[in-house]
């Protein structure tokens, strides 16, 4: 393996850097675009130099996503500097029916699949048939070859609002997106609000200044439990790609 490049196993963007492709799919409203501006304002609160182009967002006048929100991001450098730094993509799809084509056109060359589901009771439909639509759009590599991980927001509505939790983690199950045995470490749940609303407490509060160091980085063991809800997915379908590549490369 020491001759292997990651340029040898990914892709490479226009810059000809090693790049994945991560597409937060999910039903309109089930907070695709506020994950995405809760993981970008910790990127530039913690570590600014990790973000490589900052968030595109099209939006109509209601604040609604009309095409897709994407922002680009890498690792750190890596120890010893032997590796080039790797780059991921985020996008996120225009969940209402209408936009069925852009979500053909987000989907292309993905690499892995974090599946937004709500867990709002009056979502419940509309999450099964999200599934479906994924699973339909990659086919046989749905949950294999093109990882999956699925993460439930809005943990913060009260469970009378809420869908159970193993009834959408039975639906991903029987759908092929999570193995039952991994269900543990693929399904996770969080609130993008309570993350946001942390981030926010954070920069206005009258003691701001122990959050932050002398660059003015926020601390990351300041990092708020809710914020760290919405990074793990990201964190670990990016982890599940590259393994899966790793994989992939010894078999040849
Ligand atoms: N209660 C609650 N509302 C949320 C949460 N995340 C997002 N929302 C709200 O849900 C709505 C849709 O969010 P948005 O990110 O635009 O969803 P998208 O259509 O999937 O991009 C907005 O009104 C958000 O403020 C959450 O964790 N809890
Ligand atoms: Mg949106």
């Amino acid at each position: 393996m020491s001759q292997l490049e990651l340029t040898d196993i990914f892709t490479v963007d226009r810059e000809g850097k090693p790049t994945m492709k991560i597409v937060l799919f999910g039903p309109p409203l089930s907070g695709k675009t506020s994950m995405l501006t809760v993981f970008n304002a910790l990127r530039r609160m913690e570590n600014p130099e990790l973000i490589v182009s900052a968030l595109t967002k099209i939006q109509d006048l209601s604040g609604r996503t009309v095409f897709f929100d994407q922002g680009v991001f890498q690792t750190p450098p890596f120890r010893g500097k032997k590796f080039d730094r790797l780059r991921y993509q985020l996008w996120t799809t225009p969940g209402e029916e209408r936009h069925k084509v852009q979500r053909d056109i987000v989907m292309k060359g993905v690499d892995g699949v974090l599946l937004l589901m709500n867990f709002e009771k009056t979502s419940k439909e509309m999450n099964e048939a999200t599934l479906l639509e994924a699973k339909e759009k990659i086919g046989e590599k749905f949950g294999k070859k093109i990882p999956v991980v699925a993460y439930i927001n809005k943990s913060d509505l009260p469970a009378k609002d809420r869908i159970d939790k193993r009834e959408i983690i039975q639906k991903l199950i029987d759908e092929g997106a999570i193995q039952s045995d991994k269900a543990a470490n693929r399904v996770m749940t969080g609130s993008c609000l309570d993350a946001r609303n942390d981030l926010v407490k954070i920069l206005t509060s009258s003691q701001s200044d122990t959050f932050f160091d002398d660059s003015n980085r926020l601390r990351v063991d300041k990092r708020p439990e809710s914020v760290r809800l919405i990074v793990r997915p990201i964190q670990k379908l990016t982890q599940l790609v590259v393994e899966h590549r790793l994989e992939y490369i010894q078999t040849i």
